[in-house]
């Protein structure tokens, strides 16, 4: 993944088969005495995130959106290839048809019997269903997609590498972003989402990733009281394996979605 030679003076795509050259790296100038307060805010800010559903229509300036995608681009890539495609939408008929193909395959999800029942039970709680009426109440929807393999002007394909773990990180920094500009999303997959390639008309070498709705979350917005899991539920220490004693983890079947 992305290092320290990252932030080269020239556009790395196409690569240049030289190397690059290095700069002086300047890590965010954090006083030693304040770091844990520093620490402390970042926690309570990056907390008071939820994911929304009930948007206000109130427009929100694409110069946001820019700075948000411009900042998802600052993750970290396989081979610094920043596998993405930020594909926007602020056209209420794109909108509206993004709603009517995501319905579709929602409803055959939810009433058409396509999500297994154990998946439906874990929704239930939510109340989430094949409605989605916010694709058409936000100002934005922001639909990332993760390039493959590149390609390059002169019409050969560039690898790219890692690209789940890039784009996924680039979607967690986006998230982040919009969060702390004060805008709320959701992390959307209206599975399967193969329609949004053709409704956005990108290249075979693309698919969709995660589709965002993007605003401000409406005045009287609720979500759902849930609660984060503590540090002990998701942090281990490991110091030395045993590995006489550890224990045989049982063979799951994969359950992918
Ligand atoms: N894509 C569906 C179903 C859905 C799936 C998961 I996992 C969620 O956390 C929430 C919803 C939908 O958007 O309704």
């Amino acid at each position: 993944m992305g290092g320290c030679l990252a932030s080269a003076p020239f556009a790395l795509y196409p690569p240049v088969h030289m190397s690059i050259p290095t700069v002086p790296y300047q890590p965010l100038d954090v006083p030693e005495s304040g770091r844990l307060e520093v620490a402390a805010v970042v926690l309570d800010e990056m907390n008071s995130r939820r994911s929304v559903r009930d948007f206000s229509d109130r427009p929100v300036p694409r110069e946001l959106l820019e700075t948000a995608i411009l900042c998802a681009s600052t993750a970290p890539s396989g081979a610094h290839m920043q596998p993405w495609t930020f594909v926007l939408v602020g056209d209420p008929e794109l909108k509206r048809q993004i709603r009517i193909a995501a319905e579709a395959e929602e409803l055959e999800n939810y009433d058409g019997g396509r999500l297994p029942p154990h998946w439906r039970e874990d929704l239930a709680p939510l109340g989430t269903d094949w409605h989605k009426p916010y694709l058409e109440t936000v100002p934005w929807i922001v639909v990332v997609f993760e390039q493959r393999f590149g390609i390059r002007p002169d019409g050969t394909k560039q690898h790219h590498y890692y690209v789940k773990e890039s784009v996924g990180i680039a979607c967690g920094m986006f998230i982040d972003a919009l969060h702390r500009m004060g805008l709320s999303t959701l992390t959307h997959t209206p599975s399967p989402m193969a329609f949004l390639r053709t409704l956005l008309g990108r290249p075979d070498s693309e698919r969709p990733f995660i589709l965002f709705p993007i605003g401000y979350a409406a005045p009287d917005c609720q979500v759902p009281a849930l609660e984060r899991k503590d540090l002990n539920d998701v942090m281990i220490e490991v110091v030395a394996v045993d590995l006489e004693t550890t224990a045989e983890v049982e063979n799951y079947p994969d359950s992918s979605n």
